[in-house]
């Protein structure tokens, strides 16, 4: 098999036998049913709602359906060869107002969820929050409010209670980054919050979750693997200029070290990112005995690179991204750049954390155009931005790095956050208004792949 970027050759031998192989999902992505049986709302319920900043005002209320039709899908997960289920619980299904009161009908959803991945020989891994965080607390100040570690700690404890018996890999969090910047931050997801006095705040109170969140965890089911995710990009800077290259550092920092570093008790890269120096203000007194974990593996999230330049225009971060529409380069629908090496990069980037004891990809994949044709959906483009991605993992891999599992993000078309349900991230195409299920040659590619 040739790749875009060096000839490697993969097949699944070559990544060995313990590699994790698997395909990644969220709650409020692909359930639905976001009223039902007793589920409290989460803050993206509303948001959709109140905020005309979901492209097409799609809705997010039926998406994949997947609340009624998870046996259908895990059918599918399994259809493909694909051994490892990743999926999130929502916390409002278990717990409607965030706190307090535990909403039977969830756990029993749950409960089914995993046991029929077990029937079917798929391993489950749960994601314990994929940003729907309970409205109800979001009415407290959600993340921005200290007590926020507690709420979210109490949640953990009674998933670890209900789930850990079976559920044997969990990952605590999802791309901490990615739910602080643009919900806290930009203001363009979900709770649509904007500015440092909310980002700072939230930031801090993530970090200590996380770590809080994982030793629960720890306490209460000593023998779960325990991860957690983080985003990340590979970043490059526009020229040699030296302020060019000062801008890609702060970049860097903030969308790639921030909270690794910070979970992993180095504390906040404020030397690197100034604008954060106003976090200090939240950290109290032994704090910094709790930002730290030793996670049993970590999970990152690659897509793509990004350049960047030195802008006198942006506040606080005084760098922007040099659009890849801009550059000529081939696209995702996304926008995002295809860069198969990206990937390679930030394994090598976190295999320099030593604190990473196992590096698993916990996402990876890509949105292009497909179409329904003669009752199949060919997409071609996806099945080599597959190999091409798998390929970088492989090479980084014979070069002695840590890369011991990589997720397919995702495994059928749904609810892309602002984007509704234009980007068409899956291996299974979805008609959203039959709720037919169509495998894409990507899928077919996959599965074939994974049989060996
Ligand atoms: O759909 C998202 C997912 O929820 C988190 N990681 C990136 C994906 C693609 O944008």
């Amino acid at each position: 098999m040739i790749s875009l970027y060096g000839d490697i050759p993969i097949n699944k031998e070559l990544f060995g036998e313990d590699f994790a192989w698997g395909v990644s999902t969220a709650a409020f992505q692909i359930e639905g049913a976001c009223d039902l049986d007793g589920k409290g709302m989460s803050i993206w319920d509303v948001f959709v709602n109140r905020t005309d900043k979901i492209k097409s005002g799609h809705s997010p209320a039926v998406a994949c359906d997947f609340y009624n039709r998870y046996e259908q899908d895990i059918d599918l997960v399994k259809q493909l060869n694909i051994p490892n289920f990743r999926f999130s619980l929502s916390w409002t299904r278990i717990l409607p107002n965030g706190a307090g009161e535990i909403n039977q009908p969830g756990i029993d959803y749950y409960n089914r969820v995993i046991d029929y991945c077990l029937q079917n020989g798929v391993e489950p891994w749960i994601t314990l929050y994929h940003w729907d965080l309970p409205h109800e607390l979001e009415l407290k100040g959600g993340w921005t409010n200290r007590d926020s570690v507690d709420w979210f700690t109490d949640y953990v404890k009674i998933c670890a209670q209900h789930f850990g018996d079976r559920v044997k890999h969990w990952m605590v969090m999802n791309e901490p980054g990615v739910f602080a910047g643009a919900g806290y931050f930009l203001g363009i997801h979900a709770p649509g919050r904007t500015g440092l006095k909310n980002f700072l705040p939230a930031i801090h109170h993530v970090v200590l979750s996380i770590v809080a969140g994982a030793k629960q965890l720890r306490r209460d089911l000593p023998a779960a693997r325990i991860g957690t995710t983080f985003s990340c990009s590979f970043i490059e800077p526009h020229s040699d200029k030296p302020r060019d290259l000062a801008a890609a550092k702060r970049v860097d920092a903030l969308l790639n070290r921030l909270f690794i570093e910070a979970v992993s008790g180095y504390g906040y890269p404020l030397d690197d990112v100034p604008a954060l120096k106003g976090i200090t203000k939240y950290i109290l007194p032994g704090d910094a005995g709790n930002m730290k974990f030793e996670f049993d593996f970590t999970g990152i999230q690659n897509y793509t690179r990004e350049i960047v330049k030195y802008s006198f225009f942006t506040p606080y971060i005084s760098a922007a991204l040099v659009k890849a529409e801009d550059r000529g380069v081939p696209l995702t629908e996304m926008k995002w750049e295809v860069y198969p090496p990206a990937i390679y990069e930030m394994i090598k980037k976190f295999n320099a954390y030593p604190e990473v004891k196992k590096l698993i990809i916990t996402e990876n994949g890509a949105a292009f155009p497909d179409e329904v044709i003669n009752g199949g959906v060919a997409d071609p483009l996806r099945v080599e931005y597959l190999q091409t991605h798998i390929a970088q993992v492989l090479k980084a891999k014979k070069e002695g790095y840590k890369a011991d599992g990589y997720f397919v993000w995702t495994l059928t078309d749904n609810f892309e956050w602002a984007e509704g349900y234009h980007p068409r991230f899956g291996l299974i195409y979805v008609d959203f208004d039959t709720q037919r299920r169509i495998i894409k040659s990507s899928g077919r590619w996959f599965a074939a792949f994974l049989k060996g």
